[in-house]
């Protein structure tokens, strides 16, 4: 498995097969990741999520990516940090969950923003170390990936993501 970390916006990564998306329970624009994935995406996005909202913490569903440049976005609802609970978990399994779907449907690559660590509120290094211990832990059971990478929108945050890939 090949593993990357890249600063910038995840509505960027022209070379991926699925993105995924940090998104609310109704599926709906929002702010954040969400939201920038839906103006890239355009409108058929939102009729497209309608049919499969509401989603619980922890949940991954997938769609057409529509006017992004890749094949699909993989919505994973994460958790209210401290308030879904238990929270590490309910994170762990929004990250297994979107690792299934591109097992299910023989893809390569896929971009991971940093769940639930913006408006949600989950601690960037815990939730750092729980991304990478359960993908590191799940990828063993899938036949089809070689690619992940995350995609960081801070200085900070990139630069946290390349010391925690080198260990
Ligand atoms: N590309 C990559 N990372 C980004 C981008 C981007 N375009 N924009 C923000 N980030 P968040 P959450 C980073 O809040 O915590 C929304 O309103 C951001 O700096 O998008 O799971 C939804 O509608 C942070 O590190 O997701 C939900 O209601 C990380 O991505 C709620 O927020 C996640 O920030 C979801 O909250």
């Amino acid at each position: 498995m090949k593993y990357e970390c890249v600063h910038g916006d995840i509505t960027q990564q022209n070379d991926i097969e699925a993105i995924v998306n940090a998104a609310n329970a109704e599926l709906k624009p929002g702010g954040g990741v969400a939201g920038a994935i839906h103006h890239a995406a355009g409108n058929e996005l939102e009729e497209a999520t309608r049919s499969l909202a509401p989603i619980k913490p922890g949940d991954a569903v997938m769609t057409k990516a529509f006017l992004l440049p890749n094949r699909y976005i993989i919505h994973c609802l994460g958790p209210v940090y401290g308030v879904d609970t238990p929270s590490d978990k309910l994170l762990a399994d929004c990250y297994r969950n979107a690792l299934d779907l591109t097992e299910k449907h023989q893809m390569e690559s896929i971009a991971f923003p940093a769940i639930s660590t913006g408006a949600f509120g989950y601690p960037f290094e815990s939730a750092t170390d729980v991304a990478l211990e359960t993908i590191r832990a799940h990828v063993e059971k899938l036949s089809h990936l070689k690619l992940v990478r995350f995609v960081l929108f801070s200085d900070k945050e990139f630069a946290h993501y390349q010391r925690a890939l080198r260990k």
